[in-house]
């Protein structure tokens, strides 16, 4: 069975053990898919989010999931896109990196990612899409671990990029 999927769709609707959210440094909500998990998973999230205080960019957080059918949100910080000279390449990296870590020292067994930074954050899709995918192989070798892993694309452009290189592995 393949380790590493993608759909198409609404990550709040993943029945899997942590959605990821493409959160901001001060972990104080926004819009796009940010908005989306606490508007559908209820005060709870941003409640364990203040108290957490905040994330660094390329680092992530976990708290539990409120009213998501998943079992907790790991929050992450994407790099702001400001060219590709800002080192946001390797923090894109960390990012995926850093939750895939937190997943596999709480057990989890299943994890879903959106596509982190490709919104707001502006970084280039394509970019963005090769280093999602080669950062959680090398992870998932490396650790030796079984973790199944769902990119879940919410617009077209994403899940054609996700499809192609994914496509024959
Ligand atoms: N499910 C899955 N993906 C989604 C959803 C959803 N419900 N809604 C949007 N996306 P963005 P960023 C996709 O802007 O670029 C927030 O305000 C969207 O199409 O959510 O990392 C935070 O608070 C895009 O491909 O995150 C931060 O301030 C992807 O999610 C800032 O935006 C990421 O877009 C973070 O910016």
């Amino acid at each position: 069975m393949k380790n590493i999927t993608v759909v198409k769709g609404d990550i709040t609707k993943m029945n899997v053990d942590a959605i990821v959210n493409a959160a901001n440094a001060e972990l104080r909500g926004g819009g796009g898919v940010d908005g989306a998990i606490h508007r559908a998973g209820g005060p709870m999230i941003m409640e364990e989010c203040r108290k957490i205080g905040g994330c660094p960019t390329g680092e992530a957080v976990i708290t539990t999931a409120g009213n998501l059918p998943s079992k907790y949100v790991i929050h992450t910080v994407g790099p702001i896109w400001y060219g590709g000279n800002k080192n946001e390449e390797k923090l894109l990296e960390s990012a995926y990196n850093n939750s895939l870590r937190l997943a596999k020292e709480n057990g989890l067994n299943s994890i879903a990612f959106p596509n982190i930074s490709t919104g707001v954050y502006g970084f280039p899709k394509d970019l963005a899409s090769s280093i999602a995918i080669e950062t959680t192989r090398n992870f998932l070798k490396l650790n030796e671990v079984d973790i199944k892993v769902t990119f879940v694309c919410f617009d077209e452009e994403n899940f054609q990029l996700y499809e192609n290189k994914l496509e024959g592995h």
